[in-house]
């Protein structure tokens, strides 16, 4: 009955959540989904498309799925079968979806990396990725293609463990997307950063804050000729005195690192990127772009409205955004309390540090796995941004700024026999041939760093300090994991992974625009058991 009542709910959500003004839509959460019996096989259809929205009361085009924004919320169980349609009706650009944090073992195709593991999504065609759901954990997905998630193509994808170890301590769970916010087209912003630096380049500003896809917007901030209508209203998370929930965070900005905080309640850190932290308690939590936090919030406060907060941490751009007010909001009204009015409560008030991930150091694993020794081959990487030879910035990884091979992606080469040994350098190609063998990475200087494929330790990590300088105090024995890390500023970054998972795998920074400018590179696992997987004809056939 329960459920019933909250389906109904949530379809009436959905129907009326494009109207602007709509005090009275609450986000409800989501009881603890049962468990099927045996794995399923979920089926969706994603039609990515634009459509003309105003999330925050501006009007912009923005690239959809299914004309909603954020996207809709992939939902499956361990060991699940996901299957996603994808039909390309953009009209003039070709896409490619990105399931984030979801390692593809044996269907390396379908990670939706372009020029990587395979080729776009033409005009008009469809892709149909199938693969499978072991690990549990908070993840989302994206479009991979060029900054497209930024104009909007991003959701939840969250997969539920029966026997999750924390199922005991929350009663319903809410997904909350954080994201920053371009009233500009990507078009527009690309043009800005293919100009030279002393001819105008700037990293783009973001108008705004989004927290499930909403918040208002100062309208006579928008440019002349502009639709724009103010008070378009907060996403309103309803909690019920006495309830734990559980809070997945999903931070799916271009660039932004933003802190989290709800007023007067403590988050209790469960989850980075998947993987369990022993429960540990914070006021603020930041969530660098592409990471995932889970937290749970009791709601033992007297009922109330009060301000649920994102920040973004104007200090980790190259020039501070212009124009922007990084606070943004959505309320938590608590059920009884009085509707219809913004709440008046404090921001708690602990410093952060800026431009760097939550201490991996003082977060521990629930259950420590052991990390696997010796290291068999260790990678430096020396990240860097300068002008090229045509006096066009890009982002180099030791020296060297990775462009796309569209229509001839290294897994097809793979395929082909082609010579890896003549390969481009730009192709930024590192081979891993041995099954098994432990690979360490040590990163140096700035940029929150994803790997596709996996996740990996994070053995430490140092602030103004050389690699040479901290290496003493890695830790080989209790690191906890996740699939994308912040290297802190003139600092580094030491990830261990194992490899294990044939295939082609970007490791690549998430601040869209870097990445864009070059900022990748790409690991090829075990080429001779990849040779051994079948590369499905459809997704072959996607390259020209
Ligand atoms: C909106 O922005 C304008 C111009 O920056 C400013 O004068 C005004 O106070 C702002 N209004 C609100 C409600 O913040
Ligand atoms: C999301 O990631 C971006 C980019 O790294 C970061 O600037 C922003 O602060 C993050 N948001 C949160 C809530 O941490
Ligand atoms: C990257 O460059 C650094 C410094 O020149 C060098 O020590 C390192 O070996 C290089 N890494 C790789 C993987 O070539
Ligand atoms: C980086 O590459 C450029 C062009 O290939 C070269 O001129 C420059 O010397 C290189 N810098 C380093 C530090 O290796
Ligand atoms: C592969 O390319 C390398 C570098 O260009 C070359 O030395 C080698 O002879 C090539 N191998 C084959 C089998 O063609
Ligand atoms: C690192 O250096 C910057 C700039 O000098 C300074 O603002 C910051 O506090 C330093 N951080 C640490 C942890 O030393
Ligand atoms: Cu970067």
């Amino acid at each position: 009955m329960r459920i019933l009542k909250n389906n109904l709910f949530v379809s009436l959500f959905l129907l009326v959540s494009s109207r602007l003004v709509s005090g009275d839509d609450y986000i409800v959460g989501t009881p603890k989904p049962k468990a099927p019996s045996s794995p399923q096989v979920r089926e969706y259809n994603f039609d990515v498309k634009k459509v003309t929205l105003a999330p925050d009361g501006f009007s912009r085009r923005i690239w959809t799925v299914n004309g909603q924004f954020p996207g809709p919320p992939i939902v499956a169980f361990k060991n699940d079968q996901v299957k996603v349609k994808v039909t390309n009706n953009l009209g003039d650009q070709e896409t490619s979806i990105h399931w984030h944090g979801i390692k593809q073992v044996g269907t390396p195709w379908y990670d939706g990396s372009v020029g990587v593991t395979g080729c776009a999504i033409p005009n008009g065609k469809s892709l149909t990725y199938d693969f499978k759901t072991p690990d549990p954990g908070t993840y989302w997905w994206h479009s991979h293609y060029i900054a497209q998630y930024v104009d909007g193509i991003a959701g939840s994808f969250i997969v539920h463990d029966p026997a999750d170890p924390y199922l005991s301590l929350y009663d319903e769970e809410f997904t909350v997307l954080l994201t920053d916010y371009h009233h500009d087209e990507v078009s527009t912003n690309l043009g800005i950063l293919q100009l030279p630096f002393d001819a105008g380049f700037r990293e783009p500003s973001p108008d705004n804050g989004l927290i499930n896809g909403r918040n208002n917007y100062n309208c006579t901030k928008a440019p002349a000729g502009s639709k724009c209508t103010a008070n378009a209203g907060y996403a309103k998370f309803k909690f019920q005195r006495g309830k734990r929930y559980r809070l997945r965070l999903i931070n799916t900005s271009a660039q932004a690192l933003i802190f989290f905080s709800i007023d007067n309640h403590d988050l209790n850190i469960i989850e980075t990127d998947g993987f369990d932290i022993k429960f540990q308690q914070a006021h603020r939590v930041p969530v660098h772009a592409g990471q995932r936090v889970s937290v749970v919030v009791i709601a033992n406060q007297a009922a109330d409205n009060f301000w649920m907060r994102g920040e973004i941490d104007v200090q980790c751009y190259f020039q501070p955004p212009v124009n922007l007010d990084p606070k943004f909001n959505a309320i938590v009204h608590y059920e009884g309390a009085k509707e219809n009015v913004d709440p008046t409560t404090k921001p708690w008030t602990d410093a952060l540090e800026h431009c760097i991930d939550l201490n991996p150091n003082t977060l521990k694993p629930l259950n420590p796995e052991l990390i696997p020794s010796p290291v068999g081959t260790s990678l430096s990487l020396f990240l860097d941004v300068h002008p090229d030879e045509q006096k066009r910035v890009r982002f180099f990884i030791n020296n060297s700024s990775f462009v796309h091979d569209e229509n001839n992606p290294i897994i097809n080469k793979v395929y082909n026999n082609y010579n890896l040994s003549a390969i481009n350098p730009n192709q930024n190609l590192y081979t891993f041939n041995k099954l098994g063998e432990v690979i360490q990475v040590v990163i140096q200087r700035d940029h929150p760093f994803h790997l596709h494929g996996h996740n990996f330790w994070v053995l430490g990590v140092g602030q103004n300090e050389t690699y040479q300088q901290g290496v003493s105090t890695l830790n080989t024995v209790t690191a906890i994991k996740r699939d994308t890390a912040v290297v802190p500023s003139a600092g580094w970054l030491v990830i261990r992974f194992v490899a294990d998972n044939p295939g082609v795998w970007m490791f690549h920074c998430h601040i869209e625009w870097h990445f864009q400018l070059g900022m990748s590179v790409q690991f090829l696992e075990i080429p001779d058991k990849l040779k051994t997987l079948s590369q499905p004809p459809e997704a072959r056939s996607l390259c020209p």
